[in-house]
């Protein structure tokens, strides 16, 4: 949960919207110091709510920053419904609260949220300041393994099985003639291979010593 690979840029943390505050800075960075590059948040819908996105969101367009916030609208936190926490539908909505773009896509379609990402990326790169979009999907799993899901109501996800984006993007790469059978299964099997020596790997490394926690914590 906590990863983290600067090769790439990315970090990662078990607190819901912490990421906010560090992506707001990376774009202020960046800005400063007259760098290209958008720096990009990606929360829950339960993550919302949190105090510390709304102070991110607010200085992000106060400072009219390279900076894009992406929330993924699953439905659920954990056990939390999503109307039993925001009084708001449309999380893009909020946009209007910051004076930026706000839009909500059908977040089960990669080539609608490559065409919004592409927006709210060309605006951040044109200096013209941050975008908050909203991916609407659902989640067809627990919250963990072994979530006995008893909060959710019989049956709510059985007929949203038939929009998981990951069969139907295969079924249209095929369709579209983009890529064989053969292609994809392999592109699975080398994912699945990464996935197993990224397992191995943490697995089989040491553990850190107590005393590393206090190192490279400012670290340039
Ligand atoms: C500040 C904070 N409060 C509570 C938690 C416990 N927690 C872990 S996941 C989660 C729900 C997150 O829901 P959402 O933002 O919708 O993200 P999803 O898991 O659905 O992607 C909560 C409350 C936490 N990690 N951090
Ligand atoms: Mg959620």
């Amino acid at each position: 949960m906590h990863i983290f690979d600067p090769d790439v840029n990315f970090a990662c943390s078990g607190i819901i919207a912490q990421g906010m505050g560090p992506a707001v800075g990376a774009a202020l960075s960046r800005k400063m110091r007259g760098l290209p590059g958008v720096a990009v948040a990606f929360v829950g819908e339960g993550a919302v709510n949190q105090g510390g996105w709304h102070e991110a969101m607010n200085l992000a367009a106060v400072w009219n920053l390279p900076f894009i916030c992406v929330i993924e609208d699953n439905a659920w936190g954990i056990s939390v419904a999503k109307e039993t926490s925001s009084a708001v539908t449309n999380n893009a909505d909020r946009a209007a609260a910051y004076g930026i773009p706000g839009k909500r896509v059908e977040g089960n379609d990669p080539y609608a949220i490559y065409e919004a990402a592409g927006e709210a990326i060309a605006r951040a790169r044109a200096g013209e300041g941050p975008s908050l979009l909203e991916f609407e999907t659902y989640r067809l799993a627990g919250h963990f393994m072994g979530d006995a899901e008893g909060y959710r109501p019989k049956g709510e996800k059985d007929a949203l099985f038939e929009k998981d984006p990951i069969p139907k993007m295969r079924a249209r790469l095929l369709a579209d003639g983009v890529a064989s059978e053969d292609e994809l299964t392999a592109i699975e099997g080398e994912s699945a291979a990464r996935v197993d020596a990224a397992i191995t790997f943490a697995r089989e490394s040491a553990d850190p010593a107590p005393e590393d926690a206090l190192t490279r914590i400012f670290a340039a």
